[in-house]
């Protein structure tokens, strides 16, 4: 018997289901939070961050970038996965083994095998940032999940139902927290909250979230 001493100061791993089709992995990914955030830092070093705007014209206030074969873009023309990053015209960075990885095991855990990512979208959220209440729903088979993995400050997650006017319920999103969503739950309206000021020891000032999805 041994006890791991740094592991032992974690938060424990616990398996919550949400809804039908959902499934909550608290602290799934937290042994190997500082790794994922080092990775985030180096795709962004190749595809910046950036603050795309809806085809309504709005500057959306989470800074996206991404990572894999296709990445998910916002501007005038509408929302799409494409292959190249727009502002470089170049591919996205490759996707990291340890997100690929994470997911699949994520996937699995929540009864989906063999899920194969294409591209994992990367948002920043600072103070005052949110995402309204939308559906994903530009990927091409809605079969496949989507696995989410919170990364620094803890935010507020909001999902409601089917439509956009059902009130969404609430819940709070910690660092290494993951989130299986497929079946009945892939097209739940979701969102979240504005996220409040904080200092986290792994990214300081800010939230990241990853989305690893299968695009086409
Ligand atoms: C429920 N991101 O990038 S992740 C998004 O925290 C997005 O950045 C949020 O919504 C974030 O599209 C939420 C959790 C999540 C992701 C995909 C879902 C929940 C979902 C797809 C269907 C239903
Ligand atoms: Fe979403």
């Amino acid at each position: 018997m041994t006890l791991d001493l740094f592991a032992a100061l974690e938060p424990q791993p616990s398996r919550e289901p949400i809804t039908q089709g959902a499934v909550l992995l608290r602290a799934f990914a937290a042994g190997e939070a500082a790794q994922l955030v080092r990775a985030v830092e180096q795709v962004t070093a190749q595809s910046p961050l950036r603050h795309m705007h809806t085809p309504g014209g709005f500057r959306m206030s989470v800074a996206m970038s991404n990572c894999g074969r296709y990445g998910w873009v916002t501007d005038r023309r509408g929302y799409r996965y494409q292959p190249e990053d727009p502002l470089s015209g170049r591919p996205w960075p490759e996707m990291p083994q340890a997100f690929r990885e994470l997911a699949v095991r994520a996937a699995r855990e929540a009864g989906f095998d063999g899920f194969d990512p294409d591209a994992c979208l990367v948002n920043r959220y600072e103070p005052g940032a949110r995402m309204s209440l939308h559906q994903d729903k530009n990927e091409q088979d809605m079969a496949q999940p989507i696995v989410s993995v919170s990364l620094g400050l803890p935010a507020t997650f909001l999902f409601g139902g089917m439509e956009r006017a059902d009130k969404p319920l609430r819940m709070r999103l910690e660092s290494g927290d993951v989130v299986v969503w497929g079946g009945p739950a892939r097209l739940l309206f979701h969102g979240v909250d504005t996220l409040p000021d904080g200092d986290h020891p792994l990214t300081g000032r800010c939230r990241y979230n990853l989305t690893l999805r299968r695009a086409r």
